[in-house]
C-alpha cells in the first residue's frame, strides 16, 4: 500500500502547496500532473473523471483518490512513516486538537475569508464585486487571526511546540495568503510564518510548485 505509487494534480496554487509541502516533508516520491486553475485543464473529461468537484488539488494513491487539501495532508499522515520532528498523535485527544486547527484554518481562515477576497476582489470579472463583503472578510480574517496568535504565542516554535504538523501547513498556507492580500498579521504570527516557511520542505515545495509562475 504505502509503495503504491502516488500522483499529484495540480500546481500553482496555495491549496497544491499544502500537499507539495506535506510530500516534501515526508520525503516521498511522486508524479506531478502539472494541471492549472482556470486553464480549462480541471474542466476536462478525464480530469472529471478522477475528481468530479474539477477542482486542484487531487492525490492519487494506487487505487484511492483523495481531494480537499485537508484531507490529503491528513491522509499522507495517517499512511506514510512519520519524519522526525513531524508531529502525529495516535491517540484521540491528540488528534482533535490538531484536527481542531486544521479545520479552524480550512472554514475561519479559508473558506470563509480568503475565498471571498479572492473571488470578489482578485477575481471579479468571473465572480463579480462585492465590496461589503470583502471589506467585511478582511476584518473577520484579522479577528480569527487574534485568536489563533494567541494560541501560537503559547504553543513554541510551532502550534504544538517544537514538533511540526499538518496544523502548521494549513495556518501557514492561510496566513501566507492573508499576506498576499495585505492584511496585516499581528506581530506573533508574521515571526511563526516566517519560522515555518524557513523549513527546507517549504522552499523546495514552493519552488516546485511555482516554478515559472511568480517569484
Ligand atoms: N476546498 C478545496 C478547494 C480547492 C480549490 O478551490 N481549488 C481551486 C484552485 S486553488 C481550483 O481548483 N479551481 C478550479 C478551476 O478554477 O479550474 C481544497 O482545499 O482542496
Amino acid at each position: 500500500m504505502a509503495d503504491d505509487k502516488l500522483i499529484l494534480w495540480g500546481r500553482g496554487s496555495g491549496r497544491t502547496m499544502r500537499v507539495r509541502w506535506m510530500l516534501e516533508e515526508f520525503g516521498l516520491t511522486y508524479d506531478i500532473k502539472p494541471i492549472q486553475s482556470r486553464t480549462g485543464e480541471t474542466q476536462t473529461d478525464t480530469y472529471a473523471a478522477i475528481n468530479p468537484k474539477q477542482k486542484i488539488p487531487t492525490l492519487q494513491h494506487g487505487d484511492i483518490v483523495i481531494t480537499e487539501s485537508p484531507a490529503i495532508i491528513s491522509y499522507i499522515a495517517d499512511n506514510f512513516d512519520t519524519p522526525q520532528g513531524f508531529y502525529v498523535p495516535e491517540d484521540p485527544q491528540s488528534r482533535a486538537k490538531v484536527n481542531e486547527w486544521c479545520f479552524f484554518s480550512a472554514m475561519e481562515l479559508d473558506a470563509h475569508t480568503i475565498y471571498i477576497i479572492r473571488r470578489h476582489e482578485g477575481l471579479p470579472e468571473i465572480y463579480g464585486q462585492a465590496p461589503d463583503a470583502v471589506a467585511s472578510a478582511r476584518e473577520y480574517y484579522l479577528k480569527q487571526a487574534n485568536a489563533v496568535a494567541a494560541q501560537v504565542a503559547t504553543g513554541g516554535t510551532y502550534l504544538f511546540g517544537e514538533l511540526f504538523s499538518i496544523a502548521d501547513i494549513m495556518l501557514a498556507t492561510c496566513l501566507n495568503a492573508g499576506l498576499r492580500y495585505n492584511i496585516e498579521l499581528p506581530k506573533a504570527l508574521d515571526a511563526y510564518l516566517a519560522r515555518a516557511e524557513s523549513r527546507p520542505s517549504y522552499r523546495r515545495a514552493f519552488d516546485l510548485n511555482y516554478e515559472g509562475l511568480r517569484t
